[in-house]
């Protein structure tokens, strides 16, 4: 009986390289552009680790977009709320969520080389500070009101 228990305590062991990040899991991904006629879009989505291994996302890329970046937004000091490219990445700790919200943190896609579609689903690609990777797949929401994840102001309510 413990010779069994530990034949597969070692055999976890020995997996668990390939599995840096295997708590990794998407919810309520959408991506959109403002226009038909626009060169970026960006894409929003929580994102989960269910695992016990802190992940670190590093960078995104996807086939859609001559670049895609990991942004968030920030005041400046005009009080103007500007994107920023974030090269660092952003920490996913074991057990933690991270939001991609309309602005705050988000996938952008610079110099789209497709139109996005309503309904349309795009593969993104997230890359790992171990260089594991996990793509999920996006599905085009231009309908989608800010605010969706609860953090609405109350002005979503149409007349
Ligand atoms: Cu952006």
């Amino acid at each position: 009986m413990f010779r069994t228990f530990t034949a597969a305590s070692v055999a976890a062991l020995f997996a668990l390289p390939a599995l840096a990040c295997d708590g990794f899991e998407v919810h309520e991904a959408y991506a959109r552009t403002s226009t038909a006629m626009s060169q970026t879009g960006a894409a929003f989505m929580v994102i989960q680790n269910h695992g016990d291994t802190d992940c670190h996302i590093t960078g995104v890329r996807s086939d859609i977009a001559a670049r895609t970046e990991l942004h968030t937004h920030s005041e400046d000091a005009q009080g103007v709320m500007r994107m920023i490219h974030v090269e660092e990445g952003f920490a996913l700790p074991a057990d933690s969520e991270l939001v991609l919200e309309r602005g705050g943190n988000h996938v952008m896609f610079m110099g789209l080389n497709q139109t996005l579609a309503q309904g349309d689903v795009v593969e993104v690609t997230f890359i790992f500070a171990d260089d594991t990777e996990a793509t999920v797949d996006v599905t085009v929401d231009l309908e989608r009101q800010p605010g969706a994840h609860g953090h609405s102001h109350g002005h979503s309510h149409s007349n």
